[in-house]
């Protein structure tokens, strides 16, 4: 299948996202999840005092070498491009696991409320299946136009374009869902935002101001991108704390 660019970019523009745009095959997803799988395996301990699932909650760009990659893939570039224009960073790259039958949701929310970036349009998330992602399994879902209307006052229990309300439902299924998000943004985000933050170049200009630029992992959690990961962490920390009103936990139950 072709990827038509503009068709993208007049769906982005008219519903707040696009969805089914081929990126992998099947072979390869299925490889990144035998990789991940493989991490799980291998890390059931973690590293840098951190649990495997916190590097997938969030950054895991900064200490696995496979999301960072993931997160430089061209294809996936030529898209956001298409919608941001050249000059892209990668902010985050998180995994959405939820088990065969589990009851795990996440409610309705806009992503932007919480990052600390203001109300900007120069965010977009990349959302990967690396499974079959039905509506049983808990697929992604959004409602239409809803990038439209700013940010709303809302108190679900995680207090997409970043303001598109989307939520995702159980895993009904008997298979693991699996999904990757990645968060990219162009360097203007900070231009009004308050402080530093964190983000990979991966397309484009090095941004002059407001940001601190990763190179990506040296290796598989290597000392120094842990510390890297702590320190990034507890800057993001401080900035989310200071944009919820509640309490931010990701999953409903
Ligand atoms: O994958 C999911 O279930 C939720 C993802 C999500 O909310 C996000 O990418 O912001």
């Amino acid at each position: 299948m072709t990827i038509e660019l503009d068709k993208i970019v007049s769906k982005y523009r008219d519903k707040g996202f696009v969805s089914g745009l081929p990126v992998f095959s099947r072979t390869e997803t299925d490889e990144i999840l035998n990789y991940i799988e493989g991490l799980e395996e291998k890390h059931k301990k973690g590293a840098g005092g951190h649990s495997l699932n916190q590097f997938f909650r969030v950054n895991g760009h900064v200490v696995i070498p496979k999301l960072a990659e993931i997160a430089r893939n061209t294809t996936i570039l030529d898209i956001i491009e298409a919608l941001l224009g050249p000059n892209l960073l990668a902010w985050s790259v998180e995994l959405f696991i939820k088990e065969p039958n589990s009851a795990k949701t996440v409610s309705w929310h806009q992503d932007i409320t919480y990052w600390g970036m203001g109300e900007t349009d120069d965010e977009i998330t990349a959302w990967l299946a690396l499974s079959d992602v039905s509506i049983e399994a808990g697929c992604m879902r959004f409602i239409p136009g809803s990038h439209r209307e700013g940010l709303v006052e809302h108190r679900d229990t995680f207090d997409k374009n970043g303001r598109c309300f989307h939520a995702s439902g159980k895993n009904r299924s008997k298979n693991r869902r699996v999904g990757i998000a990645i968060r990219y943004v162009t360097p203007e985000v900070r231009d009004h935002a308050p402080g530093r933050d964190w983000a990979m170049p991966v397309r484009g200009e090095i941004p002059r101001g407001g940001w601190d630029c990763i190179a990506g992992p040296r290796g598989l959690f290597h000392p120094n991108d842990l510390m890297l990961y702590d320190r990034i962490l507890a800057g993001q920390t401080k900035t989310l704390a200071e944009g919820a009103r509640n309490q931010v936990k990701l999953y409903g139950s």
